[in-house]
């Protein structure tokens, strides 16, 4: 089975792939926009562009991710793009300069249009965020993303070893799951 991902972040794809290659699934990116609205939760924004998408194409997937940072309240969260563009690493971390509690999460949305219907899939990675970036593997907010049980950023373990623990690598799993469930 094949499966088409509309997202503009190829590393993203990467760890979709090595998720969904356990379950016989292969993912490609689908070259059409996806649309993004403004919510305040990442499971909301996500279904919004899959049932944009649903009308138009099946076997489609999007997924949309923010990292919470506890001691900012959540923030950045939906807005983690943004941030990420324009505070950058060394933003965040200055926002955190003193905070007793580091802890943060991201969280994934991964959302599915299968014959016209949408279906969502969630994945949390707890953890904390480092005193300054480490490692050059991955993307975005890897280099300051300790996963809980762990001392290396994201950046540092690798793409194999985060694909095991991250958010997106739950949601692809729970996505996984429901298919080999539903193909039984
Ligand atoms: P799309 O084309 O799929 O939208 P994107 O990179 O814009 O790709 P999102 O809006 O869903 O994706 O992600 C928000 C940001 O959160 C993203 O740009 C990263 O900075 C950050 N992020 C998400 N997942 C991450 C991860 O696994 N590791 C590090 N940063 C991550």
């Amino acid at each position: 089975m094949r499966l088409y991902f509309a997202t503009s972040n190829r590393h993203k794809l990467e760890e979709a792939r090595r998720v969904l290659a356990q379950f016989s699934i292969d993912i490609e990116i689908a070259p059409v926009k996806k649309l993004e609205i403004q919510a305040d939760d990442v499971v909301e924004i996500s279904r919004a562009a899959a049932e944009r998408l649903c009308a138009a194409y099946n076997y489609i997937v999007v997924e949309d991710d923010g990292l919470y940072i506890e001691a900012l309240r959540g923030f950045p969260g939906p807005y983690s793009e943004y941030v990420y563009r324009t505070l950058g690493l060394s933003g965040v971390l200055k926002l955190l300069e003193g905070a007793g509690d580091r802890s943060a999460y991201f969280k994934s949305a991964v959302s599915l249009c299968i014959d016209g219907l949408v279906k969502t899939f969630v994945g949390i990675a707890k953890g904390r965020i480092a005193e300054a970036p480490r490692g050059s593997a991955g993307f975005g907010f890897d280099p300051i993303f300790i996963p809980e049980g762990f001392d290396e950023t994201f950046a540092e373990m690798g793409v194999e070893a985060k694909s095991k623990i991250s958010h997106r690598a739950k949601a692809f799993q729970a996505l996984g799951e429901w298919i080999a469930g539903v193909r039984k």
